[in-house]
């Protein structure tokens, strides 16, 4: 049976349109994106850690706008583990593509977390910060364990 036309130009537009995730220029763009992402990430959730265990004094408004800040920056890295980003300037271990469900898990168990620390934060409540606070850095340390070279 011929297929009509449309269906036919609409499949090869189809399968030429890049994905809208494909949206770094160079592998080298991708790596730089998710380290920079992470690492603001990780500048505002250390801040809040080091509350949480006492290093610096306890400041509500600025734990929250921290960990508000870190848990806006958890989502993003991830789009820069794109495939073709496994060599260069990284410590990301080859595992993480072909392993990629259970760094995804890894991923969602740290932003769910993290959203937790946000909460927690927003509600002033330095007990449950640090409780959060232990969470997440558990999150991030099992991936690291897994997943980032030394
Ligand atoms: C941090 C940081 C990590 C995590 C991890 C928690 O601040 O840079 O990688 O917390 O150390 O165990």
């Amino acid at each position: 049976m011929k297929k009509p036309i449309f269906l036919i130009l609409g499949a090869l537009a189809a399968s030429l349109a890049v994905p809208a995730s494909a949206q770094f220029a160079k592998a080298e763009d991708a790596i730089k994106y998710r380290q920079s992402a992470l690492f603001v990430m990780q500048q505002n959730f250390s801040r809040v850690a080091a509350m949480a265990a006492g290093k610096t004094a306890f400041d509500a408004k600025v734990a929250a706008d921290s960990a508000a800040a870190a848990d806006f920056m958890a989502k993003l890295p991830w789009v820069g583990f794109q495939p073709g980003t496994e060599t260069g300037q990284t410590k990301a271990k080859p595992e993480i593509w072909s392993g990629k469900a259970k760094f995804d898990d890894y991923a969602v168990k740290m932003q769910t977390e993290m959203t937790k620390l946000a909460s927690a934060a927003k509600a002033g409540n330095l007990d449950a910060i640090k409780t959060a606070v232990n969470a997440t850095g558990g999150a991030c340390k099992s991936c690291h364990d897994d997943f980032r070279a030394k």
